[in-house]
């Protein structure tokens, strides 16, 4: 394989360790995701793969061999799955170092990794319409479905207590009483709001720990544009795999509808644009009980519709303790992106609160609708 000259050296030396087919014509930064480093390879060859570089943010994961053990075997399974059940599937596929490793640790200690790019696809920062909403809730509903028969706690834990409410509060306040004086006063009405919705946003939690409901292999990170769409026809592909281990339903399902209902951006300044989309909602509702295949539990189901605030609840938890902590954990392209993001998801969570009834009556009434496919 001959890379082309233009290419830094630092990126030419990675590239040379992976089994990649042709010869690599350029290299970007690419996607919008706020953890790893994500670049895409172009191959001199229309006809050969695409490649998708990534840095792995080893701050964030501390267990790389792990992480990526995980992802292997996931991928792996999935695989199995999609061959015998499911044609517009396809899944995520690590590109081997030469010498058959997962992932590559180089001079700097940084560590990377090569997938397949999945040409004629692409995610979503805010998704546009219900049909779309309906299709990436369909793969991250299946991912639950096919994943069933895998035991989760075989799965290292790549971020513990990842989703915990506890926990996140407890950073929270740690993160408050550390703060210079302007970001804590610029953060006093929202983290009164917090401190407010706290309890009720612990219960989802209580049932977890009492083994109410089932432990299960989730994604964790189902934001939406942690989905791929094929631009024509139905192919979908479920991506960023490194918080793949044991969790809830609750965790994806939730996340889910954090992403795909709210009309504004995740960083919206204006809170007042920040809107839950009923249509949208419905749609995600209707898609991931179609990917679930009539999986979940009566319990599981009554929980779905708190989820989606539960979820905006702990983003915001999560981003005003980085805004508060100095922006070390998400990347941001401005000062007090932490902030916007912070206080639109606290929002989203407040309305989503507010018809939880109304929502939870469509949950029910659809998942009595679905038969099961398989
Ligand atoms: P991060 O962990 O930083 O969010 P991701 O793995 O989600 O990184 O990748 C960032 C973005 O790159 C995704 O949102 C998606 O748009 C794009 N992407 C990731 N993997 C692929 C792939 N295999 N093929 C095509 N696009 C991809
Ligand atoms: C991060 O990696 P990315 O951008 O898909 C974060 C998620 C948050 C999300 C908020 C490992 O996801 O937990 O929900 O940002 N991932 C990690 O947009 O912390
Ligand atoms: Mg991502």
């Amino acid at each position: 394989m001959e890379i082309i000259s233009h290419i830094d050296a630092q990126f030419d030396a990675i590239i040379r360790e992976f089994k990649i087919s042709g010869n690599i014509l350029t290299i970007k930064p690419y996607g919008r995701g706020h953890i790893n480093d994500t670049y895409l390879l172009t191959n001199s060859a229309a006809e050969l793969p695409d490649y998708l570089l990534q840095r792995i943010n080893h701050q964030v994961f501390g267990n790389v061999s792990g992480m990526m053990s995980n992802i292997h075997r996931v991928t792996e399974h999935l695989k199995s799955k999609f061959i015998k059940n499911d044609s517009s599937q396809i899944t995520l596929e690590l590109i081997k170092t030469k010498d058959h490793q997962l992932f590559k640790r180089d001079t700097n200690g940084c560590y990377w990794r090569i997938f397949d790019f999945k040409k004629g696809m692409k995610s979503y920062d805010v998704v546009e319409t219900p049909e779309q909403a309906y299709n990436g809730a369909y793969a991250f509903g299946s991912f639950l479905y096919f994943m069933a028969d895998f035991d989760p706690v075989s799965l290292i834990e790549t971020i513990p207590k990842f989703h915990s409410v506890i926990v996140r509060m407890q950073q929270l306040k740690t993160a408050e009483s550390h703060a210079f004086k302007e970001r804590k006063d610029r953060s006093a009405i929202i983290l009164k709001e917090i401190d407010k919705m706290s309890p009720l946003m612990c219960e989802i939690e209580t049932l977890k720990n009492q083994m109410k409901i089932p432990l299960r292999v989730t994604h964790n990170d189902t934001k939406f544009n942690n989905v791929l769409l094929e631009d024509q026809g139905r192919g979908l592909c479920v991506i960023d795999l490194d918080t793949v281990m044991p969790g809830i339903v609750h965790y994806d399902f939730g996340d889910g509808i954090r992403t795909s209902t709210n009309l504004a951006s995740e960083d919206e300044n204006d809170l007042n644009r920040v809107k839950f989309d009923i249509e949208k909602f419905n749609a995600f509702v209707q898609g991931y009980l179609d990917g679930v295949n009539g999986i979940l539990t009566p319990l599981e189901i009554e929980y779905l519709a708190r989820s989606g605030a539960l979820l905006s609840f702990i983003m915001g938890v999560r981003f005003l303790t980085d805004y508060l902590n100095e922006d070390v954990y998400y990347k941001i392209s401005y000062e007090g992106q932490n902030f916007n993001r912070g206080s639109c998801q606290i929002e989203l969570a407040r309305q989503i609160i507010k018809r939880e009834a109304e929502l939870k009556h469509f949950i029910r009434k659809e998942a009595a609708l679905k038969k099961r496919k398989y």
